[in-house]
């Protein structure tokens, strides 16, 4: 089927007992066995719910996986995935990961003997020079949050499986819809379902799409194990929000490109970074990988005075934490996103004091434009 198809029924089927054409929220916590030593495939909520699983079937017919095992927000997702590798094991990050993910990686599961090295895996070389013999893992986010660097998902695949080493790829800022890294060879793709599979900022979740029976098993066991499961109820809201995934990221792609224009000629605008713009670093292999730009950029003004000024003046333009959802959200990533990346760390990376991250909404162009133009009135 199509992706628009499978975005409305895939892992849906109307229900047995009533025809609802939509998947019930099954809120129970527990199922009654017909007889001791007997079930109808379910005995607990925390190990299988008819909700999840109607949503773990749709995102893995959507990337293209075996499976989808979904959990309680992006985190609880790759935290699962980290539950694959050993104590000792070395793990390769893409340096401009969410902070997010950072944070769990340097101050929650280094006390655990993994060790990881942050390099800029837009250029290959860095890569190759940072493997050791413990490398396990590489794990990738293309494009980043929040500056947009793209990496060839097809090299890392090829680097990491010269040994036995997962590809990892967190495809929250593409969406299937836009990015399939199974098609280049990825191993465990992860999503934030919170973010554009869910689409209408109403709720916190996450994905993992595996495509080895080992990896599916293991993420299955660990999603019952430590139980960080998705609720029914999220479950349903993610289900309801992916069937126009395809219609959103569209218009989202359609705002960015012409915000991002607007942007570019700004006068008070130093740089932008969007992986649609000519001038963006990666924007041959942005051509390659994806199937559109997105909806997501980051741009620079000249110090956080600035930043100030204007986020403190639009309003359209929520200033807001997360993305993804249909109204335009606006944040500042050093003192929001990415404020538990140490300051000169951040320097480093391009997550300047005057950077600013939109997520490109629905909303009608125009008035997209006259909120920004409305904030950069106040510098
Ligand atoms: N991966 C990416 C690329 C993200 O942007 C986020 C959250 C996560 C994983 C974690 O997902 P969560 O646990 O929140 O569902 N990004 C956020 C951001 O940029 N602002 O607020 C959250």
């Amino acid at each position: 089927m199509g992706f628009a198809t499978d975005a409305i029924h895939a892992g849906q089927e109307p229900d047995p007992t009533t025809g609802a054409i939509m998947t019930p929220i099954y809120a129970t916590s527990t199922y009654v066995l017909p007889e001791l030593g007997k079930n109808k495939g379910f005995d607990y909520a925390r190990t299988v719910n008819p909700t999840r699983t109607a949503l773990e079937a749709n995102l893995a017919a959507l990337e293209g996986a075996e499976a989808g095992t979904c959990f309680a927000s992006g985190m609880a997702g790759i935290s699962a995935v980290m539950a694959l590798l050993r104590s000792g094991d070395h793990i390769i990050v893409s340096r401009n990961v969410y902070g997010g993910t950072y944070r769990l990686f340097e101050h929650v599961l280094k006390q655990f003997g993994l060790t990881f090295s942050y390099v800029e895996t837009s250029r290959l070389e860095e890569i190759e020079s940072a493997l050791q013999p413990a490398t396990r893992m590489i794990f990738i986010e293309t494009p980043t949050n929040p500056v947009m660097s793209l990496t060839d998902i097809a090299a890392v695949a090829d680097i990491c499986h010269r040994e036995s080493r997962i590809c990892v790829v967190d495809n929250t800022f593409m969406s299937p819809y836009f990015q399939k890294p199974f098609q280049f060879g990825a191993d465990i793709v992860v999503h934030s379902t919170t973010k554009y599979l869910n689409g209408h900022s109403d709720s916190i979740g996450g994905a993992v799409l595996t495509r080895s029976p080992e990896h599916t098993e293991r993420i299955r066991f660990v999603q019952k194990s430590a139980g960080a499961i998705l609720s029914p109820f999220d479950a349903w809201l993610v289900l309801r929000g992916v069937k126009t995934l395809h219609l959103r990221m569209e218009c989202h792609e359609r705002n960015a490109r012409k915000v991002a224009a607007f942007l570019d000629a700004h006068p008070k605008v130093k740089r932008v970074m969007y992986p649609g713009l000519e001038s963006h670093p990666q924007h041959e292999l942005a051509r390659r990988q994806c199937t559109g730009f997105g909806g997501m950029i980051s741009f620079l003004l000249k110090n956080y005075e600035e930043a100030k000024k204007f986020l403190d003046r639009v309003k359209l333009c929520a200033l807001a934490e997360s993305l993804g959802g249909v109204e335009t959200l606006i944040c500042h990533p050093a003192s929001m996103t990415h404020a538990s990346v140490p300051a000169a760390e951040r320097e480093k990376i391009g997550i300047a004091e005057g950077l600013v991250r939109i997520s490109v909404g629905v909303e009608d162009l125009d008035d997209i434009c006259a909120d920004l133009e409305a904030g950069f009135s106040a510098l």
